[in-house]
């Protein structure tokens, strides 16, 4: 194998590729060159305009993590970060206050939002900023595409007894971040997504790879809407490549972030066997050949295969970059039983 298509959120997707490359490089990955270029295709429907500038939390996680500029405690912004500009805005009463926008992390949106209104696209954008992040580490292997250059953004109406409408639609990342994922979603939209067109190379990307991987992220808002830009999840059922997923839910829990409540808003079961049934089989107008449950869920196994999707059941604890690089190889085994 030679070109490996990874369709990515944030923290999950970012920790998933790491151990990825980790196994790539020392060849612990059976069949793919320890040369094998890894295409990242990222959600940017978490991204959102704050005081002026363009914050992409999705790819800025991916680039700082792959780039070892990543805080790992917090798992998105810098290391080693201060916040006096995030300070002086509240001292102006500037709103939003909840938001953490780092002084070094102000720069990369600075360098983005300058680019964007020069008129470069954002793959463009993405590409000058990987020259820093990725660049020196990885060199050519690999490669970050936005899903759309289009400006897409996912928001969620949430009950609001003060409103006459009774609800309350508010950005993602308030809905994440401000409200921590609280309030049931009882609409999740993204608006832009259904005007959008893939950014120059990610069909390619998809119609090109040797094996293609839906990592642990969200499967509604980050991996749900990277198949919702058109054009995308047919490009994905045409492939030649195995298509493999790996479960974010864990014995009926959501590892990090808020899987749970975005699975419940859209009606999706909330286990590993409900979101490998949610993405289908390939054959029957899904999207997997293969689905990676984690050992605790071994009893789903036959669940997903009588749907007619390869499912095994291994660890999916991504505990350090080698149990990681052993889901990926987990995941390599699984496609050759397609
Ligand atoms: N997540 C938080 O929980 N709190 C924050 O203050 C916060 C700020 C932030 C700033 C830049 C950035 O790129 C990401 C940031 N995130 C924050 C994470 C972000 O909300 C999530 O990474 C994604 O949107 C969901 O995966």
């Amino acid at each position: 194998m030679e070109n490996l298509t990874v369709l990515s959120g944030g923290m999950g997707g970012a920790k998933f590729l790491q151990g990825l490359l980790h196994g790539i490089t020392t060849g612990a990955l059976p069949g793919v060159s320890p040369t094998a270029r890894v295409t990242v295709i990222a959600n940017t429907a978490d991204d959102w305009w704050l005081h002026g500038l363009k914050v992409c939390p999705d790819l800025d996680t991916v680039m700082y993590t792959l780039g070892d500029g990543i805080d790992p405690d917090r798992g998105w912004g810098r290391r080693n970060e201060t916040w006096s500009a995030k300070e002086e805005l509240a001292a102006y009463g500037v709103e939003p206050t909840w938001f953490g926008l780092g002084d070094r992390d102000i720069a990369t949106h600075l360098v983005r939002t300058q680019m964007l209104e020069a008129g470069y696209p954002l793959s463009a954008v993405t590409e000058a900023l990987s020259r820093r992040w990725l660049t020196p580490t990885h060199g050519e292997q690999v490669r970050l595409l936005p899903m759309t250059d289009d400006r897409v953004e996912t928001h969620v109406a949430i009950a609001d007894p003060d409103s006459p409408s009774g609800k309350r639609v508010v950005h993602f990342q308030e809905y994440w971040v401000r409200l921590r994922a609280e309030p049931a979603a009882e609409v999740v939209a993204v608006v832009g997504l259904d005007d959008s067109t893939p950014a120059p190379g990610v069909l390619d990307a998809i119609g090109g790879a040797d094996l293609v991987l839906l990592p642990p992220s969200n499967p509604v808002v980050s991996v749900g809407t990277i198949l919702g830009v058109p054009g995308l999840r047919e490009a994905v059922q045409q492939t030649a490549a195995p298509v493999i997923g790996i479960s974010p839910i864990v014995g009926d829990r959501h590892v990090r972030g808020m899987a749970e409540q975005m699975l419940t808003s859209i009606g999706v079961e909330v286990s590993a066997a409900g979101v490998g049934l949610h993405y289908g089989a390939r054959g029957r107008g899904g999207v997997l050949d293969g689905w990676l449950v984690d050992e605790r869920d071994a009893h789903h196994v036959e669940r997903v295969r009588a749907d007619g999707v390869a499912c095994a059941a291994v660890p999916l604890m991504m505990t350090d970059h080698d149990a990681t690089a052993a889901m990926a190889a987990a995941a390599i085994a699984l496609a050759g039983e397609r």
